[in-house]
């Protein structure tokens, strides 16, 4: 149990702590969590699961001390978006931690769209198939903490089975997310085992069963372009405090794009993104980009 002399300061998973009292393990010992050490990283997320509430549009510390935020979409059934693959990768900018992108069920469609969306980015990417072998990523998992991210439906616990046995995660079930604010941050951290041969630690996963997507309110406009490493390095055309607004006649992101040095879609992405933090973005279609493969295509 937490001690009341951590007051209102909040344990996720991944907090080192401290501990005192009967640290056995055994039923019925009982231990206080006096001290939470110095985080290393903070991946947050602006709660948006109750947008009318001051309490539900609160910024939460989702994971902490995570080394790499893996992002989990499928490459059909359902359509990867990148909407979503792109608020993650502000989301990792904001939590000072690495990104791989996890392409699911790639038995069913290739790669080519998304990666080429991502052809300017420096971003790495595992493929993932019934039958093949996840020694690449289990690779990139060792020795890190790693967190997975995806919408529902995209294979995600069929993966942590995979690599976890033993968590018996429930696939083919929409796990909860419910709008309710006590099913919204559940995050569990899974150890990997030890690989056949392999030395070193495995490293950690942290499954993230009730998270959707990343709200950014938290975020500001700079730090969300960083996010955007293709787009960034035109801004210093900008004019001071540029807002980068389609509607900023001056914004230096038009020029940069009408050079041919980033994707238009790209440019169209940010400034969505850019929207959906002020409310603006289209509630209907919150993640997907002009573009994506449409659902059953
Ligand atoms: N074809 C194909 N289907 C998959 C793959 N991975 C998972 N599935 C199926 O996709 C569905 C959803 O999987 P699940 O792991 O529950 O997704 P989650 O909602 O992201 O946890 C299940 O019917 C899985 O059997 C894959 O690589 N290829
Ligand atoms: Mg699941």
């Amino acid at each position: 149990m937490r001690a009341r002399e951590l007051g209102r300061k909040s344990v996720v998973v991944g907090d080192q702590v401290g501990l005192v009292g009967d640290t056995s393990g055994a039923a019925g010992a009982l231990a206080r969590i006096v001290r939470i050490a110095e985080r290393r990283s903070v991946l947050r997320r602006t709660a948006d699961d109750d947008e009318t509430t001051a309490e539900g549009r609160l910024e939460r510390v989702v994971v902490a001390n995570a080394d790499q935020l893996v992002i989990v979409s499928a490459l059909a059934d359902p359509p990867p978006r990148t909407g979503f693959i792109d608020r993650c990768l502000v989301a990792t900018y904001d939590a000072g931690i690495e990104p791989l992108l996890c392409l699911t069920k790639a038995d069913l469609a290739g790669p080519e769209q998304v990666l080429g969306y991502y052809a300017e980015l420096e971003l790495p990417y595992v493929l993932i198939r019934p039958d093949s072998d996840l020694d690449a990523l289990r690779a990139l998992l060792a020795g890190r903490v790693s967190v997975l991210v995806g919408h529902s439906g995209v294979g995600k616990s069929t993966l942590v089975n995979r690599l976890v046995p033993e968590a018996a995660r429930a696939v083919g079930t929409v796990s909860a997310i419910g709008r309710g604010r006590h099913t919204s941050t559940s995050a569990v951290a899974l150890r990997l085992p030890a690989a056949p041969g392999a030395h070193g630690d495995p490293g950690w996963i942290v499954d993230t069963p009730g998270i959707r997507s990343f709200g950014l309110a938290h975020v500001s406009a700079e730090s969300l372009l960083h996010g955007f490493p293709d787009l960034v390095e035109a801004t210093v055309d900008c004019p001071p405090n540029c807002p980068h607004t389609a509607e900023e006649a001056d914004c230096a992101l038009d020029a940069w794009v009408a050079a041919g040095r980033a994707d238009a879609r790209r440019l169209a992405s940010y400034r969505r993104l850019l929207a959906s933090r002020s409310g603006e973005g289209d509630p209907r279609e919150p993640e997907r980009n002009p573009g994506d493969p449409l659902a059953g295509s």
